[in-house]
């Protein structure tokens, strides 16, 4: 398998709409899930970079879609969280439209890394998030994150319900336990990505 080095990942552009993104070729993988999931602390764990993705201890920071370069033809994409409960309306429905634009129209998009809190997961706007994948048809790689959070028992427990609730909602997914605090998870991530980038690269 092509070894693909995470570390040497840079941030390419930041775009507030997807018409101003004028990169077309290659592929991208996404991060998507609500705010304060752990997006930003996924991808600087996966790149091994402190500051890669900015971190915030406030939710809802991140309002623009990040792109960054691992590859020549090869990027992870940091979606805006979305549903931060004590922001504006208008400023949720602003996020919301870009994530559906994002997620019908961009063409390079391969797959997503869709991440929850292991402690509440299947909230009411990852379930908007399903359906958009079902009709898209796209790859998913789900990340309970935070799985720091909970005993080893809990985590079993709580991964089996997602999957089996997952199952009936989902046809091409896989699901993992993570944990950036914690170093949990890293090796599904990255073999995920590989085969992704993998399946494009051959194709
Ligand atoms: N316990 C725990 N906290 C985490 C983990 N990853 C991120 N956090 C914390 O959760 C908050 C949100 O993280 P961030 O990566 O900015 O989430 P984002 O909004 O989805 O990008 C921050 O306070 C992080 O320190 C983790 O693996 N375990
Ligand atoms: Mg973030």
């Amino acid at each position: 398998m092509y070894i693909i080095n995470y570390n040497k990942t840079f941030f390419l552009k930041s775009a507030a709409k997807i018409s101003e993104i004028n990169i077309k070729h290659g592929i991208e993988i996404a991060f998507i899930g609500y705010s304060n999931t752990g997006k930003s602390s996924a991808i600087n764990f996966l790149t091994n970079q402190k500051k890669l993705a900015k971190c915030s201890k406030t939710p809802g920071r991140t309002q623009l879609i990040n792109f960054f370069q691992v590859l020549q033809d090869f990027r992870i994409v940091d979606l805006p969280g979305y549903g931060y409960s004590k922001c504006p309306v208008s400023i949720k429905l602003k996020w919301e439209n870009l994530i559906y634009n994002y997620l019908n129209k961009r063409k390079p998009l391969r797959g997503l890394i869709f991440l929850m809190d292991i402690r509440n997961p299947l909230k009411l706007h990852d379930k908007n998030i399903i359906n958009i994948i079902l009709k898209n048809k796209l790859p998913v790689l789900v990340l309970l994150t935070k799985c720091d959070k909970l005993t080893l028992g809990q985590q079993k427990i709580q991964f089996q319900i997602v999957y089996n609730k997952l199952k009936y909602l989902l046809n091409n997914f896989d699901i993992e336990l993570f944990s950036s605090f914690k170093k949990v998870g890293i090796s599904k991530l990255k073999y995920q990505l590989n085969f992704w980038y993998k399946k494009y690269y051959n194709s």
